[in-house]
């Protein structure tokens, strides 16, 4: 009874989180009922607190021995109760391998019937124990229960919660931790704030294809999450699983993993900051690829052009505009009866013409493809069916027939099956052939949870304990195979239950794989089904939101939430997606959406033309302003992508990855950060001119008028006047720049220009990383060239880290922002230069400069 009375209602972990708790069933299970006096204190929040919950003395699993081994140790452990789950799995092996200084591996598994693991993301296999361990992970063999500590300070990062609520059933498993601190970020697909709510919130990972809300799972699953600890220490967790599973937060602060299947394989990364753990988490699931330099142009797009005369209209207005454009898009109406790899030789004749001229003016074009095929043409008029049904590589169902639902087509649709070693010939053919008439860039990969219009196929599923398993994540929809396919259904790889999630992520690897193989150039991908390891291969945009103020404030935590799982090609359709925008919301949201790092304006088929010429003079020339800073900026979010591609650092980060020191930066999702060297501060309010933006402590520059502000961890109120989206320099830090053309084809002609922002002691440094842009393996195969620069005490120094076959346009300009002293005199490479220096705002400015980056360049001022 003590064990009951004695536990807070914040340590009250639920035991009866299945539909229908009551007294009765909760002391049948052995756990205490008492009804909580209090609610959470967030009334958005989906849970209560639990009435039946654990007694702290719950019988569990006990070591029976504790083995070491050269990777680390070995144990075995057994319960003797039995959970109100079937198919407890009485006996478990833990095997825990110490796999680098930062990273700790602790995998339980049957030992005796293998259970599910899902084959991707590939991880490294270690099998012999790294030294220098900043972590400990201890165990007292009479005791339930493990702890991993940081040896640095003692803290104990992840606390097992003396197993008192593990279960490790057949179709339910269930693990908790105490967290070192509140501050907790990821647990993706969601939309919500970036730091998340510990007051009894829930995430469910089940992808699922709706329009995004609270506590709603969606389009991915991210079962990773980073914490910053009270010292600001920060450490990584992720449970490698792809099953349906719910993940509890809740105020001790503490949480709960409750997979549906597979197994408990859990990875700890010890940081300490937080973009080590973001580099130690892409180390093992896979770093972000490069994209093509093309692909981070800005990107026009809409569902419902219906014509490719309509594509071609809206397309030419805005380059008539000057508004910068890359890459044109089509959605689902360019094919034929909506089915993939054919277009409407109809309304979009001339396809093929179209796709060469955008080539021709250095412009690209990436269609929309859907991952189901049609089953519904006469037999031998549709290849992408007929040659999947020869070479058998349809998911299947539960009797090993093709597995039917619907999508777009007309009455019924197979999926191919990415896990099967023969779809990787099946897609690349498909998409060559397509490819052999319309010369498309990339892929724009849609509807991949999968999405169904069915729930199961047309006469349901099968009933079994697949389809109602004895724990009911709370995916959307009530049933689990809601507009999905049947948990029955058969795939290669393993039973549709365990490779939902995964079906996005396997095609995205597939399509990368045939865009390489076909274009023999980097592959544009943008997905919109992710998993771990997906940034390796694609892109993501965040789905369906709508057109509103609140939406477009939910994007930016969306997009660092990705920025933390590895994938920071990350946008949202800017202007909003489902219902129609507006003048003043879309102004706005092309200024934001210009420093998304994937940058594209889309919208629904039922909403009005959101184009920036159609929605006026205002958002025309605001696109214009925030495009040409865009691609002004290009070498520098290049040079980012690089760092990300081989180090796993973020692009677009939150400002607490800068200043992890600073605790009034762990809330802040308004504002975010490009690399360490520009802030970016978005209008998200309407009918405002000003905004409120928090600068941590150091020296910043407005971006336009290059003007000093000195923060000591200060709110400071900008001036946005409708047409200007607040960034800010900060002291310390250069940035390749280059003009902004049309396109960026165009722009990487130009000569680089550097924009140099002094710190406090006149100091700062700076990379600037190029190649070709757009073949594969670049960094790889040594076909890149990396600059770095220094200044100090009035002189700058470049330093040619590495020169490869490219090397980029020549040095045109240096501009220096906060020199305290007018300057009397520049030189460059020992020859006087003309300069011009701003007395009020304190710059200088070198400009009509020639300068080749193959040689050191040394610019000094007096
Ligand atoms: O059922 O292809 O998220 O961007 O415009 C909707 C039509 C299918 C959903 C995508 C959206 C796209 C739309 N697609």
């Amino acid at each position: 009874y003590n064990q009951c009375k004695s536990l807070t209602e914040a340590e009250k972990f639920d035991c009866f989180p299945d539909a229908g708790a009551n007294a009765e069933d909760c002391e049948t299970r052995g756990c205490c009922w008492i009804p909580a006096k209090t609610k959470p204190k967030d009334a958005n929040v989906p849970l209560n607190i639990p009435y039946c919950f654990y007694p702290a003395n719950y019988n569990t699993y006990n070591y029976i021995n504790v083995t070491e081994s050269g990777f680390g140790l070995v144990a075995f452990l057994r319960r003797s109760y039995r959970t109100a789950y079937p198919e407890d799995i009485h006996v478990l092996k833990m095997i825990v391998k110490y796999e680098t200084e930062t990273r700790l591996h602790i995998k339980m598994v049957d030992p005796v019937n293998s259970r599910f693991e899902p084959a991707y993301p590939e991880v490294p296999i270690v099998d012999r124990a790294a030294i220098n361990l900043s972590y400990s992970f201890k165990i007292d063999v009479l005791r339930p229960g493990f702890k991993v500590i940081r040896k640095a300070d003692n803290v104990t990062i992840f606390d097992a919660n003396n197993f008192i609520n593990m279960i490790y059933s057949n179709q339910f498993l269930q693990i908790s931790t105490k967290l070192p601190s509140q501050y907790i970020y990821g647990l993706g697909e969601h939309q919500s704030n970036l730091l998340l709510s510990t007051d009894w919130n829930r995430f469910t990972l089940f992808n699922h294809d709706a329009i995004p809300q609270f506590n709603k799972n969606l389009y991915g699953s991210h079962p990773f999450y980073l914490s910053v600890e009270n010292s600001s220490n920060s450490h990584g967790v992720f449970l490698l699983n792809s099953n349906a599973m719910d993940i509890i937060l809740q105020p001790t602060p503490a949480i709960t993993f409750r997979p549906v299947g597979g197994i408990l394989d859990f990875y700890f990364f010890m940081g300490p900051t937080p973009s080590d753990v973001i580099g130690q988490y892409t180390e093992l699931i896979g770093r972000p690829h490069m994209p093509p330099y093309w692909g981070l142009g800005f990107h026009l797009c809409r569902f419902g052009y219906k014509t490719l005369n309509e594509t071609r209209k809206v397309m030419q207005r805005n380059i008539n505009a000057g508004i910068p454009l890359d890459t044109q898009w089509n959605d689902l109406d360019y094919m034929n009866n909506s089915n993939d790899f054919t277009y409407d030789k109809e309304n979009f004749n001339g396809l093929p013409g179209f796709v060469k001229d955008l080539h021709s003016n250095g412009m690209h074009y990436i269609p929309l493809i859907d991952p189901g095929v049609s089953a519904s043409e006469v037999p031998g008029t549709y290849p992408p069916y007929d040659t999947g049904i020869k070479m058998d590589i349809f998911v299947k169902n539960s009797t090993g027939q093709p597995f039917i639902g619907k999508v777009w087509n007309k009455a019924s649709t197979v999926w191919p099956d990415f896990t099967h070693p023969r779809t990787v010939d099946y897609w690349t053919l498909m998409l060559k052939n397509m490819h052999e008439q319309i010369p498309f860039d990339g892929a724009w990969i849609d509807m991949n949870e999968p999405s169904n219009f069915l729930s199961g196929s047309f006469t349901g599923c099968p009933k079994s304990s697949l389809e109602s398993p004895p724990y009911f994540p709370a995916v959307d929809g009530g049933v689990i195979n809601y507009k999905t396919m049947c948990m029955s259904a058969k795939h290669y790889g393993g039973l549709h239950y365990n490779i939902h999630n995964l079906y996005g992520f396997t095609e995205a690897i597939v399509t990368s794989f045939a865009l390489a193989e076909i274009r023999d150039t980097r592959p544009m991908i943008i997905s919109r089904s992710t998993f771990p390891g997906h940034g390796h291969y694609a892109g993501h945009w965040s789905g369906d939101i709508w057109s509103a103020w609140a939406d477009m404030r939910y994007t930016i935590p969306q997009l660092l939430s990705f920025s933390l799982f590895g994938i920071p090609l990350m946008g949202a359709d800017i202007c909003g997606f489902n219902g129609n925008t507006t003048q003043s919301l879309c102004n706005r949201w092309m200024q934001l959406g210009a420093f998304y790092p994937f940058s594209r304006n889309h919208n629904t088929d039922d909403g009005i033309d959101q184009d920036p010429v159609a929605m006026g003079e205002q958002v025309v020339a605001s696109s214009k302003k925030a495009l040409n800073v865009r691609y002004s900026l290009l070498p520098y979010l290049y040079t980012l992508f690089y760092r990300a591609h081989v180090f796993g650092e973020t692009v677009a980060r939150p400002l607490f990855f800068d200043f992890t020191g600073d605790p009034e930066t762990y809330f802040i999702d308004t504002q975010f950060l490009w690399g360490a060297a520009l802030m970016i501060v978005p209008v998200l309010e309407e009918s405002k001119s000003e905004v409120m933006a928090y600068l941590p402590s150091g020296v910043w520059y407005d971006f336009y008028t290059k003007s000093e502000i000195r923060s000591k961890g200060q709110t400071f109120n900008l001036s946005a006047p409708l047409d200007t989206i607040p960034l800010l320099m900060r002291g310390g830090y250069i940035l390749p720049q280059q003009a902004p053309k049309q396109t960026t084809s165009e722009s990487r002609k130009t000569k680089v220009q550097l924009l140099i922002a002094s710190d406090e002691n006149g100091t700062a440094s700076g990379e600037f990383y190029w190649d070709d842009g757009d073949s594969l393996n670049c960094y790889e195969e040594k076909r890149y060239s990396l600059v770095s620069f220094e200044l100090d005490s009035n002189v700058l120094r470049s330093f040619i880290v590495y020169l490869g076959p490219d090397i980029p346009p020549n040095l045109g300009s240096v501009t220096v922002l906060g020199i305290q002293k007018p300057v009397t005199e520049v030189m460059v490479n020992d020859l006087a230069q003309a300069f011009k220096f701003d007395t009020v705002h304190k710059y200088l400015v070198v400009d009509k400069l020639d300068v080749p980056f193959s040689k050191p360049i040394v610019v000094s001022w007096k």
